[in-house]
């Protein structure tokens, strides 16, 4: 028998240099590392936790974002129950980009709830996307959050995380 009530398979989505690895790397070790390598492929990370009594694993799927490795995305996002779908907030081509994020991961599972995260919010003066826009894509393409984060100051990086855990368990205990 499983350890856990329930694991959760979370992948982390977004163009390249948005922030995931940070962000995954901030909730799970709980700091900000200054200098990461490009993340090859994907890597796992996993966190647990105990919500209303119930022992959860977060199964962390951090994506590489960079275009070169598209051809083994599919496989990684099998089974996925959430994303956090990132962009960063002083580039506005990852914000665009966004779209085809999510409808990439829907392809393969399209039963998962998503958050739509813009990270990066500790740098307002090269700020591109204002918070009513971020607001008004995540209602469109029918996230169930907008949220804004930064990895390196530590802003609303748990609570991103948690809103899907949160949902997921709700969602899962109702059945
Ligand atoms: P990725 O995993 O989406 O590719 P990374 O992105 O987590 O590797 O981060 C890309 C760059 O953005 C890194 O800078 C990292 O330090 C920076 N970064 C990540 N999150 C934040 C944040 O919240 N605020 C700020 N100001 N910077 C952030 P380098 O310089 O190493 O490329
Ligand atoms: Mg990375």
């Amino acid at each position: 028998m499983s350890q856990f009530n329930y694991t959760f398979k979370i992948l982390l989505l977004g163009d390249g240099a948005v922030g995931k690895t940070a962000l995954v790397h901030r909730f799970v070790h709980g700091k900000f590392q200054k200098a990461y390598l490009m993340t090859i492929g994907m890597e796992p990370y996993s966190r647990y936790e105990t919500i209303n009594n119930q022992k959860i694993c977060y199964s962390l799927w951090d994506i590489a974002g960079q275009d070169r490795f598209k051809v083994m995305r599919g496989m990684f996002f099998r089974g996925a129950m959430g994303s956090l779908v990132t962009f960063d907030l002083t580039r506005r081509e990852s914000f665009n980009n966004a779209t085809n994020w999510i409808n990439e991961a829907k392809a393969e599972s399209p039963n998962q709830l998503w958050i739509l995260v813009g990270n990066k919010n500790d740098l307002e003066d090269m700020r591109e996307i204002p918070t009513d826009e971020g607001q008004a894509k995540a209602d469109e393409l029918g996230a169930i959050s907008y949220i804004e984060t930064s990895a390196l100051k530590g802003t609303n990086v748990a609570e991103a995380f948690h809103l899907i855990g949160k949902t997921l368990l709700e969602t899962r205990m109702n059945v």
